[in-house]
């Protein structure tokens, strides 16, 4: 458990010998807290400013809403379930497994629910985090483990009238279930990873359906499947069985990797030549397949997976706008030919705002500096888990590891190890703190931006790239080689400090 201060009354409250704080109750928050109990440390409190588990997968409900990862690859290794419904597992069925993993796990208890952490700062004498909440209670804790996600806030297009729009505004990322589609006029805005799987599940709904386009994307078949009960059966039985199924999926992704990330013309040739077919056996106007055949080289912006999306363009009551949007009226889109689309509701798969790139609130670290210093010119992070300066705070999903070619679970897995293994270090050998060394983490992180070069990714415009260009989103090169890199914490990496007796005194009972 976390130390407890009350902000107002100073009092302490001594809740464990070894406080750690874990800021995030999605998969990463959940997983972590999950090896923290396998390995017998039971000293850990979750935060999380929802009213429930999950993280993307509580707030992504929007009809239609995936994973486009299959899910025996997209699910915790250490955590097997041999009952998923379907090669590509619905938003709900892995919200369940999930809620599944925090009752199996006993974690509910330890989850501070609707509490915002809004700041956090580092001690240096004692070793120990304060982090404060929304309604200003303090909590001390000697290890922060922050798994608040890269993708959370909705993104709103900066489209002018947006807020004179007298029908219904919906985000994707924020659906809101009480607002019945039927038989109204629907404009989407936005052509991304959201937009594929939603417009194809409100099509049929709708009485018209207009999606604008600003950006056509690249589309592979899905080639979804039911899973059978006998093979669920036979997985429950064998579990060797789902470790290979989960073995070949991930190698498959791996193997695949290069025509997804690398600047290799001829290796995205062959991903643009499957996506064409696919496009060709999909949508027979050849019109309209021109206008929704990318121009952008294969990768660089994330491929899209559905078998339905191009599809939808055939049904009568489906069209696309790929006029640029000129601004929003109170009844519809204007758009800049001059045509006013009328609509009922306008939903937004217009994404996120990039969590990655600043501190998730304000953090200082030792000689008060603010991460947000450290950031200044883009996020950046040994192996995207730890910042010099910032000890004992260990990020899951941080700057440049998303994938975009395989499950991110496999990147969070490797963080979770190497936070557990500090950890250990930390608790069991008395320490005050490791450090990265800035020296580690600067080497590091030449390597990774050396590479960009050699990746697709500067080729186009995405939400992958911060405004200068540069990219402090994904990880540049393949999974296992994050993994083998990143699964072991090496302590000669770290600046470490010991913990002097009355220092940690003071820190334990804070
Ligand atoms: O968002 P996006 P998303 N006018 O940023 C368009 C993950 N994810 O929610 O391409 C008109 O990709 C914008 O156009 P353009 C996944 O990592 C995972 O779809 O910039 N259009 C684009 O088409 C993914 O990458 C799953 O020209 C505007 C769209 O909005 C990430 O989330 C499922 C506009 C935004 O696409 C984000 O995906 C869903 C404007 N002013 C999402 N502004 C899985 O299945 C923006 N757009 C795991």
């Amino acid at each position: 458990m976390t130390s407890k201060t009350s902000a107002a009354s100073g009092k302490t409250t001594a809740e464990g010998d070894f406080p750690i704080a874990i800021i995030g109750a999605g998969f990463g928050g959940i997983g972590m807290a999950i090896q923290l109990k396998k390995a017998g440390i039971e000293s850990f409190t979750i935060f999380d400013r929802a009213g429930e588990v999950g993280g993307t997968w509580r707030d992504n409900t929007y009809p239609g809403a995936a994973c486009d990862v299959p899910s025996h690859a997209y699910s915790l290794s250490f955590e097997p379930n041999p009952k998923w419904s379907r090669k590509y597992s619905p938003a709900d069925e892995i919200q369940n497994y999930i809620l599944g993993l925090v009752d199996k796990w006993k974690l509910r208890g330890r989850i501070r629910f609707n509490t915002d952490i809004v700041g956090a700062s580092f001690d240096d004498t004692t070793g120990a985090w304060t982090i404060r909440t929304g309604d200003g209670e303090d909590f001390k804790a000697r290890v922060v483990i922050s798994a608040v996600g890269g993708l959370v806030d909705p993104a709103y297009p900066d489209i002018p009238g947006i807020e004179s729009f007298e029908g219904k505004k919906i985000h994707t990322a924020r659906w809101d279930h009480d607002y019945d589609l039927r038989g109204k006029r629907v404009g989407v805005i936005g052509t991304g990873a959201s937009a594929v799987q939603v417009v194809p599940a409100i099509a049929p709904e709708v009485a018209e359906l207009e999606v604008f386009q600003r950006t056509p994307a690249w589309v592979v078949p899905k080639r979804d499947a039911v899973y059978s009960d006998r093979l669920k059966k036979l997985l429950a039985r064998f579990p060797v069985l789902l470790r290979i199924s989960r073995a070949f999926k991930y190698w498959t992704s791996e193997l695949l990797g290069p025509m997804i990330f690398l600047d290799a013309p001829r290796l995205s040739a062959v991903g643009e030549k499957l996506s064409l077919a696919h496009l060709e056996s999909q949508v027979k106007d050849p019109e309209l397949r021109r206008k929704l055949r990318p121009e952008f080289q294969f990768g660089c912006k994330r491929v899209l997976v559905s078998d339905e999306y191009w599809a939808s363009f055939e049904r009568g009551n489906v069209s696309l706008e790929c006029e640029a949007i000129d601004e929003i009226r109170p009844r519809g889109i204007h758009t800049r030919d001059g045509a006013l689309h009328e609509l009922d509701a306008i939903v937004f798969a217009t994404g996120f705002e990039l969590g990655l790139a600043r501190a998730p609130f304000p953090v200082v670290g030792r000689d008060g500096r603010s991460l947000d210093e450290s950031w200044a010119e883009g996020a950046v992070a040994y192996k995207g888990m730890t910042v010099s300066g910032f000890p004992n705070w260990f990020i899951l999903m941080g700057p440049n590891t998303g994938p975009g070619h395989t499950s991110v679970l496999v990147y969070t897995e490797a963080q979770i190890s190497h936070a557990l293994q500090a950890i250990r270090k930390l608790r069991d050998e008395g320490l005050k703190f490791v450090d990265i060394r800035q020296e580690v983490q600067d080497r590091y992180n030449e390597r990774i931006q050396g590479r960009m070069k050699y990746m697709v990714w500067p080729n186009c415009s995405s939400w992958y790239l911060s405004k200068d260009g540069s990219n402090h989103s994904l990880y540049p090169g393949f999974a296992s080689e994050y993994v083998v890199s990143a699964h072991n914490f090496h302590p000669e990496e770290y600046q470490i400090a010991e913990l002097d007796a009355d220092a940690g005194h003071e820190a334990d009972a804070a």
